[in-house]
């Protein structure tokens, strides 16, 4: 009896001590509902270890780190090219991604990387002012440049975003926000150094809770933020500035040295599904570029203004796209203006 014990104990031993399957996915902060993840998990059995970054230059440079091991990250369309360039980024097997054919056709092909072969869009959205109605009256603010007024100062919030901070003054001063003249930068970055003493909070990780909080009255917001605020205190308005918001993308890649890049394909398709890639969009506020979800979207999301930027807020709106070697002007500027 003894012995017969032990040979099933024996037997059943590499079932239990069988390690489980991994995803180490690597993402922005309040960019995914733990609820999918778990559905993930359910069905396929595969754990997914869920990192958080605040900018894209943070994901960057933990990816070029020799540890890093991630297996999926979200980078914006700016730096997709960036990593394929520093081949940092491996190529999709698209056999494994039939739910490609779920998203906007205008949304793929992108210059950042024309055929796909290394990103699949993920969520779109833009970054505008935020105003708490209860202490500014919204219907003062219509520009980014009314965040120089004497009356907020010590009141601003600024997303602690290089690209985004210079679009703020470059769009101010009536430039691209994609600008590649060193003048132009300087200038906008003189522009903004008159702004930085009056910000009280620098935050890219939850921007949002320091207007819930009442701790900031005005400032940058991305839209998905400005959209839960609203809906927990519907006094935390969203404007479009009239100098054009920040429009972006953010996309799933598997950098190079990804230890499952199998399991990575799998959570990719998983989140091409129609009705994940709906709950990913109601969830945290952002538009969805899957074209079969956005038939299924709940129309108060859908309809909403903030998650769902109607054509004409978009009017002068710009996109970020990848400087190239004028890189180093913005580093230069960012770095003076943010004391590094
Ligand atoms: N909390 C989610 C933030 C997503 C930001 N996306 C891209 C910003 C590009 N500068």
């Amino acid at each position: 009896m003894r012995r017969l014990l032990l040979v099933s104990l024996f037997l059943t031993l590499p079932y239990f001590t069988q390690a489980q399957e991994v995803v180490n996915f690597y993402n922005w902060s309040d960019y995914m509902p733990q609820a999918i993840l778990d559905q993930f998990t359910q069905e396929t059995g595969i754990q997914v270890v869920y990192t958080t970054y605040e900018s894209n230059e943070e994901m960057y440079d933990t990816l070029k780190g020799l540890q890093s091991r991630y297996d999926i990250a979200v980078p914006s369309t700016y730096f997709v090219s960036r990593l394929i360039r520093d081949k940092m980024i491996q190529p999709l097997d698209k056999k494994k991604l039939p739910g490609l054919r779920n998203l906007y056709r205008a949304l793929l092909g992108k210059s950042a990387d024309p055929a796909n072969k290394y990103s699949v869009p993920y969520l779109w959205g833009t970054t505008g002012i935020a105003v708490d109605a209860k202490k500014i009256n919204p219907a003062k603010v219509k520009r980014w440049s009314d965040l120089w007024a004497k009356e907020y100062r010590g009141k601003i919030l600024m997303i602690d975003d290089m690209r985004e901070v210079m679009h703020v003054g470059l769009r101010a001063l009536g430039y691209s926000s994609n600008s590649l003249e060193p003048r132009e930068l300087r200038a906008a970055a003189q522009m903004l150094g008159k702004l930085t003493p009056h910000v009280k909070v620098w935050d890219s990780e939850t921007p949002k809770d320091h207007f819930l909080s009442g701790e900031v009255a005005i400032g940058m917001l991305w839209n998905g933020e400005a959209y839960l605020a609203n809906k927990q205190n519907p006094n935390i308005q969203y404007i479009y500035p009239e100098e054009g918001a920040v429009m972006w993308m953010d996309n799933m890649v598997i950098p190079v040295g990804a230890q499952n890049p199998d399991g990575a394909h799998k959570l990719m398709e998983f989140l091409l599904r129609p009705e994940v890639a709906k709950a990913l969009s109601e969830g945290v506020g952002y538009a969805t570029p899957n074209k079969a979800a956005m038939k299924l979207l709940d129309p108060d999301v859908r309809n909403n203004p903030i998650a769902y930027p109607p054509e004409v807020a978009l009017e002068n709106a710009e996109f970020t796209y990848d400087v190239g070697d004028a890189l180093q002007y913005y580093e230069r500027e960012w770095a003076k203006l943010r004391g590094e």
